[in-house]
């Protein structure tokens, strides 16, 4: 009987032993705040998969940008140094040329219609087309309406942008937009925008409600200009080295945790939005309609040129546009 136990006994250690050598939280980067429907999405992910796996496999996210700026953490994943990004799709444009056409300006005619593209086979095409990058592209989540803000006056016609000083992310796409538009694109990590705007280094940034909000830049740009010239979504992405070593079924439970998230991420996300806007509002801020988009939606033709002229891009811009 004795004996019984004892082997009972170092079955269970070897278990426990062969539990937690497996047992692996993935590390997850994020420049938002720690309450910011990504940051919370991809911990909900992280939950789900945990499920999944009886404990074996988690996430833990490190918000804050606490593991370095976008373009840093792109750098990381593709070496393996980090399981997991959360980015905009921006910074990815110059790495993966498909990821361009989601940023493009005015490509999706509303909020509705990028969900349904992206939720569908076009969204699959441009997440398998980070591969050759190094990068596994999991999911997309909505990031909302970019529109700009400044801070010395209020812009309502196209005019009103000329010259600008606007910072931007680092893409050349969102370069050639800015200078379509008359104004000089000032590319630089999104940690460094707050201290920009308040010293004069740039006039003007751009990006919606929530990260207008968190990052507090409404304090030092108070007109908020509804341009709502692109909806560049946000990204999900594994490094391809730290996915190569995870068997079929963990690759799965993966893939399912993070698309289940998407669902969670939106709803957090339109709450966010609203919330964010009432917030800024009631701190000061002074919303800008915009009489004539048509005119932004003219000036942006060169970049359709420029960057929609290949037929892969071409092709992906006009499955966007049909998408009804
Ligand atoms: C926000 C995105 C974030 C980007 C930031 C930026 O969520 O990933 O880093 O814009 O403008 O909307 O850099």
């Amino acid at each position: 009987m004795k004996q019984i136990a004892r082997v009972a006994g170092s079955c269970l250690a070897i278990l426990a032993f062969a539990t937690t050598v497996q047992a692996r939280d993935f590390r997850s980067a994020d420049i938002h705040p720690t309450d910011y429907p990504t940051v919370e999405a991809v911990r909900f992910m992280g939950k789900q998969l945990s499920e999944a796996t009886n404990g074996r496999l988690g996430v833990k996210v490190f918000p804050n940008g606490a593991l370095g700026s976008e373009k840093d953490t792109i750098e990381q994943i593709k070496i393996g140094g980090l399981d997991i990004m959360r980015i905009n799709s921006a910074p990815l444009n110059n790495f993966v040329p498909e990821t361009i056409v989601t940023g493009l300006p005015f490509v999706f005619r509303s909020t509705q219609h990028m969900r349904k593209v992206l939720d569908g086979p076009i969204g699959d095409e441009i997440l398998a087309a980070m591969e050759p990058a190094g990068l596994i592209g999991l999911a997309f989540y909505d990031s909302g309406a970019r529109s700009f803000y400044t801070v010395k006056k209020p812009v309502k016609s196209l005019a009103d942008l000329k010259g600008l000083k606007i910072r931007v992310q680092q893409s050349d796409l969102f370069v050639s937009m800015i200078e379509g538009l008359g104004a000089n694109a000032t590319p630089m990590p999104y940690g460094e925008v707050y201290t920009a705007l308040k010293t004069g280094l740039v006039d003007a940034a751009e990006n919606n409600w929530p990260s207008y909000e968190s990052s507090r830049h409404f304090e030092a740009a108070k007109f908020y200009n509804l341009t709502e010239h692109s909806l560049a979504p946000e990204v999900l992405v594994m490094s391809k080295k730290i996915w190569d070593t995870l068997s079929k079924e963990d690759q799965a439970a993966v893939r399912k945790a993070a698309k289940d998230s998407v669902p969670y991420m939106r709803k957090l996300w339109d709450e966010r939005e609203t919330q964010s806007r009432k917030t800024v509002e009631a701190a000061g801020v002074q919303v800008i309609e915009i009489a004539n988009k048509q005119e932004f939606i003219d000036a942006m033709k060169p970049v359709y040129a420029k960057y929609a002229s290949d037929p892969k891009l071409k092709g992906l811009v006009q499955r966007i546009q049909d998408t009804k």
